[in-house]
């Protein structure tokens, strides 16, 4: 074999950048130096589409999220940047193979499902595009905690992913905001209309960049997460007093605003910590779009043609609030200019249908936290009511619905009215999800503004869901369609003219029975459960949830077991069902959900009169890089939630994609 492009310099970034001899390379160390090989030209693609755009003059898109569930990069960046097979020669002069290099970098698990998943495929796909787009989100120190499964529990651990720090960040040391909490408002000039906020604490956003490449093009796009430190005149305080101590705890004070992820997925935290988060992230993002903004163009009337932001939920929702803070209070823009600015700028993306889910803040805590930003909130809720009083005049009942503050109980502030009334276009995510938006919970702004509402139904990004998790099958549709379907999905219908050919579907059927060997290995690993390759896999994925009824597919596998128990003779389909998810820390039906399937497992994979004809597994840990392996194996995929419950899935295309067989409820 010649030595690939890439055996030079790979051995030279061993040597010269990770720190150990070429010969002496652990797969760990070649990860490493892999990635370094990578990332100059990440750096150039970068610098070149700042410069293009800056030029262009573009108009962006800024994607707010509190989560981006990125999973690893050195695949994907490989792949991006055409050096996968270089690169896969050259760690194997080092005689490993380059998926067993990859397993060595951790998950970025910046999220917890399905919305954080969402948003990291939303970025492969706006590079890919070539459009002009930031994403912006939190640099947590500590991710989704790791799951780990002790007699039949879910036990939770840490995940301290930037412990060996990261190939991938691009810290931007010029780049710094101050972030501003609590205080008081002050109301001067003649008419009270100078506001000034005396903020009662500041801590400081240093950015962070990923650069996001782009398959198919030299576009990249650019995720931006924040860092909270604190602001380099306030240690010194504690410091000059010499209580050294005092000053590294009030140093921890600043910094833990990123440091962990809430691992809570759909039911709101309601904690101060989150909201502090929330703002954190949101400020030092609006401050670094107007920033840009008025770099490239001097001037600010002309915001909305140049600058599109989206909300992932609600959870960056105090943007609308912060916008209008920045216009108004720091540029002098009157209320009205930049009130019509605003709701060009933004546009909500929505998630769920279940009231419970729904975001709220206690007013009393807002005023504590933002109390300028509340003071804002209370105007544009005041001139938004005068607006739909004229809709319907003398129905109270309707305004009380709509109103951006809940005053049933303790009053407080709904996150998902001030995102409706402050975009222009608000969206579900399924035609289902879409439809049941306007009837139930928004129907009454629905009927204020129709034309406000549409979907967008959700999707996957073919490059990591198929090209990189299911190698086999990729190269399989590589030799039976004409044109790239990793950048034109449609190009899969070429399908249907291979759909009774005898030698295809027998080479699918081996890629498909490759792919459920390498996950029934990883499985008897990591749980000590056999499973037959042989045996149809079926599959339920996803976070532990009620409505999503992990509860009765269990249920289902007793009703197996038994019936397999009374009729021994039967022409049983021998079975292996899969589970995998987490469960949030304090979700107590969750975690028993979990307990049961275990115990389940235990009395079937032990009793002999079953003959292998049922088997259930847990596959622990469920995150990016454990779904990569389980996808490609799936012979049936389980979508069983309540109807009208699930808001889109996406676990269920990243199945479909990898040939899975759907069964479902009609949700
Ligand atoms: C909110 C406040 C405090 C703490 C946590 C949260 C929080 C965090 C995450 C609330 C919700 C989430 C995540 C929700 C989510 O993942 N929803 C899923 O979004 C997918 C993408 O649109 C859909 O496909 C799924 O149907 C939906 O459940």
């Amino acid at each position: 074999m010649s030595p690939s492009t890439l055996t030079n310099p790979l051995n030279e970034r061993l040597l010269r950048s990770v720190g150990v001899a070429p010969d002496e390379a652990e797969p760990a160390d070649l990860m490493q130096a892999v990635a370094q090989l990578a990332r100059p030209e990440l750096s150039e693609r970068w610098v070149e589409t700042q410069a293009a755009e800056r030029t262009a003059k573009s108009r962006r898109i800024y994607y707010l999220s509190m989560e981006f569930l990125i999973g690893r990069t050195l695949g994907n960046a490989l792949d991006a940047l055409g050096l996968r097979s270089d690169a896969a020669e050259a760690v194997m002069e080092h005689a490993h193979r380059l998926e067993d290099v990859a397993e060595h970098e951790a998950d970025a698990a910046l999220g917890n499902g399905g919305l954080g998943r969402l948003a990291a495929c939303f970025l492969d796909s706006m590079a890919t595009l070539g459009l002009p787009s930031f994403g912006y989100g939190i640099r947590y120190e500590y991710g989704m905690f790791a799951q780990d499964i002790v007699q039949g529990r879910q036990v939770e651990h840490p995940d301290p992913w930037l412990a060996d720090g990261s190939p991938w960040e691009f810290p931007r040391v010029g780049i710094g905001y101050p972030v501003r909490f609590g205080g008081w408002v002050e109301q001067h000039g003649p008419n009270g209309d100078e506001v000034v906020w005396r903020p009662g604490g500041e801590v400081l956003a240093k950015a962070y960049d990923m650069v996001i490449p782009g398959h198919g093009t030299r576009k990249v796009s650019t995720l931006r997460l924040w860092r909270a430190t604190a602001p380099a005149h306030i240690d010194l305080h504690a410091f000059n007093s010499g209580d050294y101590a005092r000053a590294a705890e009030v140093k921890n004070e600043f910094e833990n605003v990123s440091w962990v992820l809430y691992p809570n997925d759909s039911t709101p935290a309601g904690r101060e910590l989150r909201l502090r988060q929330e703002y954190f992230f949101v400020s030092a993002s609006i401050q670094d779009i107007v920033t840009r903004h008025g770099a490239e163009h001097g001037r600010l009337d002309n915001l909305a043609d140049k600058v599109a932001i989206h909300l992932n939920d609600t959870h960056p929702a105090i943007a609308i609030a912060e916008l209008m803070r920045l216009l108004v209070d720091a540029h002098r823009m009157p209320w009205r200019s930049a009130w019509a600015l605003c709701r060009k700028v933004f546009s909500y993306t929505n998630h769920t249908l279940m009231p419970e889910a729904l975001e709220t803040w206690p007013v009393a805590l807002m005023q504590h936290v933002l109390p300028r930003h509340l003071q804002i909130i209370f105007r544009i809720n005041h001139e938004f009511l005068l607006e739909a009083a004229q809709h319907r005049p003398g129905d109270a009942e309707f305004l009380r619905r709509l109103s951006l503050i809940d005053e049933s109980g303790e009053r407080r502030v709904r996150m998902a009215h001030l995102s409706i009334v402050g975009s222009h276009k608000v969206n579900g995510v399924s035609a289902l999800h879409s439809e049941l938006l306007v009837k139930t919970i928004f129907a009454d702004f629905a009927s204020l503004w129709p034309e406000r509402f549409v979907n967008v139904t959700n999707g996957i990004t073919p490059r990591r869901w198929l090209a990189q998790a299911n190698p086999g099958l990729a190269t399989l549709l590589d030799g039976a369609l004409s044109g790239n379907w990793r950048l034109d999905l449609d190009r899969l219908r070429g399908l249907k003219a291979h759909a009774s050919d005898a030698a295809f579907r027998e080479a699918f059927a081996g890629v498909k029975r490759g792919n459920k060997a390498r996950l029934a290995t990883h499985i008897e690993l990591h749980t000590g459960v056999r499973l037959d390759p042989s045996s149809l896999f079926d599959v339920q994925v996803k976070r532990i949830h009620e409505y999503k009824r992990q509860l009765l597919n269990v249920l289902h596998v007793v009703t197996r077991y038994q019936a397999i128990l009374a009729d021994p003779q039967g022409s049983w389909v021998p079975r292996s069902v899969v589970f995998a998810g987490k469960a949030a820390s304090s979700y107590h039906m969750a975690k028993q959900i979990i307990r049961l399937i275990h115990d389940v497992a235990a009395v079937i994979n032990n009793d002999v009169r079953v003959g292998g004809r049922l088997r259930v597994a847990f596959v622990p840990n469920y995150g990016v890089s454990v779904a990569e392996l389980i996808m490609p194996g799936a012979d049936l995929s389980e979508q069983i939630s309540t109807a009208g419950t699930e808001a889109s899935g996406t676990g269920n295309m990243k199945l479909a994609l990898n040939g899975a067989l759907t069964i479902g409820t009609d949700d």
